[in-house]
């Protein structure tokens, strides 16, 4: 089932949930050849949740700021490929909300140990903000903060469980969002993380 929580954001609630083993199957090749790292942010700060990328373009974040790359600054190499079967799901998820065409070419990796946390943000390293982009969570639960166009107020709390997408594009597409820090907890497909995968058209 959907649940709208705004003009164009959705929760599709368990909607790859049958095809998480699959994907967990796939993003540990993607690791192996672009293992998760922590980013240090413009800020000077270490960022708590562990990150990599597949696709044409990965994003990265150091002292000189927020970007996408074509190459993986830790190996040199191209990012991996974006798993056919993985942009698939998250192309036919758009279309169930109403974004025919989307075709993402970067995926973002996020793990999330207890105790980790995402801060209020934007997502707008991208070009084109017409398109919508998709996240999948995989794992333990988590609590998403769902706030609104500029910073400011007490964003709304959306609990967001294994297999769960989130689809958001027009008018929600610059929404700050974030992740409260992850509680402990046991997954049997992911053990002690949540996993989240962010599929955007840079
Ligand atoms: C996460 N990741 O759970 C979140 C989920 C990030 C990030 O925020 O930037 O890596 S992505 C939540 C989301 C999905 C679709 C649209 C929007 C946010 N949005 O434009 O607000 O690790
Ligand atoms: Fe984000």
């Amino acid at each position: 089932d959907v649940t709208r929580f705004s003009e164009r954001a959705y929760l599709l609630h368990g909607y790859v949930e049958r095809d998480a083993n699959a994907i967990l199957e796939q993003l540990r090749e993607v690791i192996k050849q672009s293992p998760l790292r922590q980013f240090v942010t413009p800020g000077g700060g270490k960022m708590s949740v562990r990150t990599s990328s597949c696709g044409d373009f990965g994003w990265i974040t150091d002292r000189k700021g927020y970007r996408y790359t074509d190459t993986d600054t830790i190996t040199g190499e191209p990012w991996p490929a974006m798993p056919a079967e993985l942009k698939e799901l998250a192309e036919t998820a758009a279309k169930e909300c109403g974004f025919e065409s989307f075709s993402p070419n970067a995926c973002l990796i996020n793990v999330y140990h207890p105790g980790a946390a995402m801060g209020l943000h934007q997502d707008k390293d991208e070009s084109d903000f017409s398109q919508p982009i998709v996240s999948f969570s995989l794992g333990l639960p988590a609590t998403f903060l769902w706030g609104g166009l500029k910073r400011g107020g007490s964003p709304h709390k959306i609990t967001l469980q294994h297999g769960d997408v989130l689809v958001w594009g027009g008018p929600d597409r610059l929404r700050y969002h974030g992740v409260k820090k992850l509680a402990d907890g046991q997954h049997p497909l992911t053990g002690n993380v949540r996993v989240n995968l962010t599929f955007r058209v840079r």
